[in-house]
């Protein structure tokens, strides 16, 4: 039963996603001009040193661009709260990059971008559930709440015990993510 539900967001998920072709800016410039744009990029690289996003824990600005560089497998990166790792936003509006990014070797020609909006955290997972990806500790947070036991290592113990990963069916969600060529290729690395 839950199985097939599963099954049925990617299903919904694929057809949404080829709706916005990958390089086709979306929600991304409207967030820019909104929240103003501070030309400050943070690059984190998925899957080096295997399940996991590296940096995993950012500090951004309002108007900051968050960047993710697929290396090998077949990563993606969904927005989830601290309370519900490895699941999309209850309210509908996380980010979701879908699975557009798999790589053989080196890095995918195309990064996923979102824009920080506002000073809350940000949860996120890699969805990939051949393998529960996000259930090993795939998981980052940019502003994380440092006063808080919402911590990077409790998220991953929640994480561990939660079941199999779903996605939202948008690309961008309220921060506007969109997938485009790779602007910047050595950065992070
Ligand atoms: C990537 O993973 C997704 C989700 O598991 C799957 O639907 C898709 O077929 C995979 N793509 C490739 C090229 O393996
Ligand atoms: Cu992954």
């Amino acid at each position: 039963m839950f199985a097939s539900k599963a099954f049925a967001l990617f299903a919904a998920v694929i057809a949404s996603v080829s709706a916005a072709p990958a390089g086709t800016p979306t929600t991304g410039n409207d967030l820019v001009s909104r929240t103003g744009w501070t030309g400050v990029t943070h690059s984190v690289v998925v899957g080096r040193g295997g399940l996991h996003f590296d940096p995993e824990n950012v500090v951004a600005e309002i108007g900051d661009t968050i960047e993710w560089h697929f290396t090998a497998a077949n990563h993606s990166v969904a927005q989830s709260d601290f309370a519900h790792p490895c699941k999309p936003l209850a309210d509908g509006t996380s980010f979701f990059a879908g699975f557009l990014f798999p790589t053989k070797e080196g890095q995918n020609p195309n990064v996923y971008q979102i824009t920080v909006i506002d000073n809350n955290p940000i949860w996120y997972y890699c969805p990939q559930t051949k393998g529960n990806h996000c259930q090993m500790g795939m998981v980052g947070v940019v502003n994380q709440n440092f006063d808080s036991q919402n911590t990077l290592s409790n998220q991953k113990v929640i994480a561990a015990g939660t079941g199999v990963s779903t996605v939202g069916t948008i690309q961008g969600g309220k921060n506007g993510g969109f997938t485009r060529a790779n602007p910047n290729p050595n950065s992070g690395f």
